[in-house]
């Protein structure tokens, strides 16, 4: 390989004016190659050059990672601002001031309800350039979505006042949803302002990883052709201390591998957080810049103002940049609200061409030096930039800082997020930064401030808007046509299955490719599962309707020649989305909230081990309920006795007690095929064809037996939670029978203890099918609400089912025995409830029940103590059946730890 030769020995140092002459030419070859070839090219040419200095030994440290700590966007490639700056100022002024007084006026009429000012006085610039220039509403034909910073939505409320969309009542109704009508969320809730929120966004962390999977969404349903959303973005407003979630960045190679051109992070990196800096010792924008760059995402910064720009020109050496660059943001912090006087000596002092740089420059003036997320020109130009860069998602990264104005009511001090009262002198001085016409004598009460119809701040607010396509925050439902799928699908499973042996799973599998197939339903049904479909037999849709790979498939797999092989498509339906139950539950929102966002429904059928769903991403079926989420979480190999080997961390016993604490989830343990089916019929009807905003968690296991036909008109029962499944055999002892309540994985065992107890005991028993422990414990509670409110005696459904049955009861169920109990004051009659508490261990499921006193044995047991205690059989009886069954007293106690 020949070298060229280097027309300068190497040993020479080249003088300044050497370096910036070979600056200049390697800087204008890029630029031509960058003006005249695609950015591809650009890359490669890159890449060429970092691997010939990396083969000649050069190393390059943090590698492409941080860029110098300036704006991304320079001076002179800045476009005009496209608004009017005067007008928009004022604006965000009485915006800024309204979002402060609903907080000062909420926590002067209730001491300690709370707020947040501070955040929303740094996010103010990000917002209101974005929702004033770019953010798409509901009248455009594809809307954006926008996360914003749930606490910042103070800021969001003064906006739509000034918009008249809220009254003044309202606005002094902050955090009085209960007290008052018009009272407003503290943060972004669906559920309490549906028209108003579209997605909760305050538990830290959650937004984020949403706003991506969101985005993949988007692509996913227009390669699929169901939507054609290409200009349809999702804005992220985050935090910087919210970066400290693992979910915050967990996904961000998922946007870059998925080119997700489509999503805007800005992170307000006011370097604060809750208690104090968020890297105090160390430059957390920088760091964010190496973590997403890292991570492919395109990294613009808007760290100065308009006013540094003239510094940085004057700052031929680059020592500007070094000094800032080597302080550490604990520094950065003091100093954004150090005295002019401060900054000279610590920013410019100690070096004769820094302090050359500002000589001519007064104390105030370098005082006057701003953060460039509160300079709107520079805000503009950053998101300008991030909507026209294809082939990626992008992130601002824009300085700003807490408290803007605030002075000292709270600006960059530590305590600054937990500000929420102003006295009358640090009103004043808010007042004056914001240049609002209120009166001294008027500040006491802290008015509201507001733009009368006929202004022209008003009209601007409107006309920018309807630019964009309406006011906004907004929430309204796009999707109106749906019809149900063929009723033959769930017809046939209500025949059960004679002799075959069938698992739930496997029932659940067939639904779901019979809803791909149908007419109705096979552009709507996303089936999302976290790598984990061959556990439940669901790689059998592979090859059949395609994992969706937004590249298609690469290569040709391995298992190519078998009938299930790995087949990715660009217009895959399954998302595979590997080891991510946080990811997956974040496209399981995207796609259950579709109808918001685009004028198809769309149906999430997220599948997961249902020990890594309800305790492993809580907080985000939580979200999903708020969001009014609609869809199906299918927890698979349910229970703790279902599935042998796999022990403590696998086996589940306490999802469904999770979710009995989530108000709209239907939660549903069905053991056989009918329910199953009725229950997603159901499902479909009331969420998609009613309407409602519900969503359901249905467990399934791998456990096969034959499915029994379902007893006559049995479906409403089954959706209410409890049927008669089977009547008992035996005639005679009538007296002696025994209710037996069973669901799920345990229903197996409870058929074998009515065996047991009708052949070896002579006593007769019914069992009964108990669906939804939930189901039964929300109508129960409702109905003893009335009663106790409005002085009724309505019988509930557990009364009207199970009142004049008999009086012994045994649940058994392969969770917690808290569950059954929740429902136990309502049973008429003695109740014994058997349950898997404790810790999981592995062995074989027989082994399981026996340890977890769940089995057909124990069930019966149950059965005859209680009978016993009645008084109405003898204690030999019950002696001799632990006898014969080989029953230990002294065993060991599973809920023991
Ligand atoms: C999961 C979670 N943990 C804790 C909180 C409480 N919390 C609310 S705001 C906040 C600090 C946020 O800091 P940052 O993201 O930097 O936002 P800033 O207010 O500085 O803009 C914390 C800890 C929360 N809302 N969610
Ligand atoms: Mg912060």
């Amino acid at each position: 390989m020949s070298v060229p030769k280097c027309s300068r020995p190497m040993s020479v140092n080249p003088d300044a004016k050497t370096k910036r002459i070979e600056d200049k030419e390697w800087r204008t070859s890029l630029l031509w190659v960058i003006e005249n070839e695609p950015p591809e090219r650009v890359t490669e040419i890159l890449k060429m050059l970092r691997n010939t200095a990396k083969e000649k030994g050069i190393s390059i440290p943090g590698e492409n990672l941080v860029t110098d700590y300036i704006n991304s966007i320079p001076k002179d490639s800045q476009r005009d601002y496209p608004g009017d700056l005067q007008i928009e100022a004022r604006i965000y002024s009485a915006i800024r001031w309204n979002a402060m007084a609903m907080v000062v006026k909420a926590n002067k009429q209730i001491s300690g309800i709370g707020g947040h000012i501070s955040t929303y006085a740094s996010a103010s610039n990000l917002f209101e350039v974005a929702l004033t220039h770019f953010v798409k509403g509901y009248q455009n034909k594809h809307p954006d979505i926008t996360f914003f910073q749930g606490h910042a939505a103070p800021g969001l409320y003064a906006r739509s006042f000034l918009e008249h969309r809220f009254s003044e009542d309202a606005l002094s109704h902050f955090r009085m949803e209960i007290q008052y009508k018009d009272g407003l969320s503290s943060y972004p809730h669906p559920r309490l302002m549906p028209d108003y929120w579209r997605f909760p966004s305050v538990s830290m962390g959650l937004a984020p990883i949403q706003a991506i999977y969101q985005a993949r969404l988007f692509k996913y349903l227009k390669k699929r052709g169901i939507s054609d959303n290409t200009d349809q973005r999702v804005w992220a407003f985050l935090g910087d201390g919210e970066m400290d979630e693992p979910e915050s960045t967990g996904a961000l190679s998922i946007a870059s591998r998925e080119n997700l051109d489509n999503l805007t992070f800005v992170i307000n990196c006011n370097l604060q957080r809750l208690d104090g800096p968020v890297r105090g010792n160390n430059n957390v924008i920088q760091e964010f810049e190496a973590l997403y760059r890292g991570a492919g995402w395109h990294v613009i910064k808007v760290l100065w103002d308009s006013d540094w720009d003239k510094l940085f020109e004057r700052d031929k050496e680059g020592k500007l940049i070094q000094r800032i660059q080597d302080m550490v943001d604990g520094k950065l912090q003091r100093l954004s609200v150090a005295d002019g006087k401060t900054i000279r000596k610590e920013l410019f002092g100690g070096d004769s061409n820094l302090e050359k740089l500002v000589e001519d420059w007064s104390d105030e003036k370098i005082e006057s030096l701003g953060r460039g997320g509160h300079d709107s020109v520079k805000v503009f130009n950053a998101f300008q930039a991030a909507v026209e860069h294809d082939g990626g998602p992008v992130v601002v990264l824009a300085q700003t800082i807490k408290g803007y104005e605030q002075g000292s009511a709270g600006e960059a001090s530590n305590v600054a997020h937990k500000t929420k009262i102003f006295d009358k002198e640090q009103l004043q001085v808010f007042r004056d930064e914001l240049e609002l016409p209120i009166e001294d004598d008027e500040l006491e009460d802290v008015p509201f401030y507001r733009f009368q119809k006929d202004s022209d701040e008003f009209r601007y607010l409107r006309k920018t808007r309807e630019a964009l396509g309406g006011m906004l925050p907004m929430r309204e439902q796009l999707a109106k046509e749906f019809e149900m799928p063929d009723p033959k699908i769930f017809e046939e499973y209500k025949e059960g299955s004679g002799d075959d042996e069938v698992a739930t799973t496997g029932v659940f599998v067939k639904i779901l490719t019979q809803l791909l197939k149908d007419e109705n339903l096979k552009d709507k049904v996303v089936p999302i599962i976290p790598d984990e479909s061959r556990t439940f037999g669901m790689d059998a849709l592979f090859s059949q309707f395609g994992i969706y790979a937004a590249e298609g498939q690469k290569y040709e797999p391995v298992d190519k020649d078998s009938l299930m092989y790995y087949n990715e498509k660009k217009d895959g339906i399954i998302l595979e989305e590997g080891i991510t139950e946080a990811g997956s539950m974040s496209s399981f929102i995207a796609a259950g909230t579709n109808h918001i966002s685009q004028e198809k429904y769309v149906i999430p059928f997220y599948a997961f081990y249902s020990m890594f769903g309800m305790q492993r991403i809580g907080d985000f079926v939580w979200a999903a309920a708020d969001a009014r989420a609609r869809g199906f979480l299918i927890g698979g190999i349910s229970g703790r006795t279902t599935l042998s080997g796999e022990g403590l961390q696998h086996q589940d016993g306490q999802s469904h007690l999770n979710a009995l604490a989530v108000p709209n989830l239907q939660a549903y343990d069905p053991a056989f095929a009918c329910e199953l089916a009725v229950i997603i019929q159901d499902g479909l009807k009331r969420m998609y064809a009613e309407n409602e905003d519900v969503f359901y968690y249905i467990t399934i296991m791998n456990d096969a037996y034959p499915m029994p036909k379902m007893p006559a008109n049995a479906e409403r029962d089954i959706i209410r939670g409890l049927y008669r499944l089977e009547k008992s055999r035996k005639r005679k002892n009538k007296t002696l029978k025994i209710h037996l309540l069973g669901s799920g994985a345990v229903m197996k065992e409870v058929r074998k203890a009515k065996e047991i107890l009708e052949d070896e005991c002579d006593i007769p028993v019914d069992i009964w099918s108990v669906t939804s422990y939930k189901a039964l414990y929300e109508d129960a509670r409702d109905t003893e609400r009335i009663n106790r409110l409005e002085g009724k005696s309505k019988q509930n459904f557990i009364q009207k089912q199970l009142g004049d049955e008999g009086d012994i009861f045994i649940a058994a169920s392969d969770y917690v025995k808290a569950l059954p109990q929740a429902i136990a004051k309502w049973v008429p009659g003695e109740f014994t409830v058997l349950g898997t508490d404790g810790f999981g261990r592995s062995d074989s499921i027989s082994a399981l029940r026996d340890f977890f006193e769940v089995d057909a044995k124990h069930i019966a047991l149950a059965a005859l103590r209680a009978r016993h205690q009645k008084g109405d059989i003898k204690k030999s009886v019950v002696n001799d059946f632990v006898k014969n069954h080989d029953m230990q007293a002294d065993k060991q106690n599973p809920a023991a730890y």
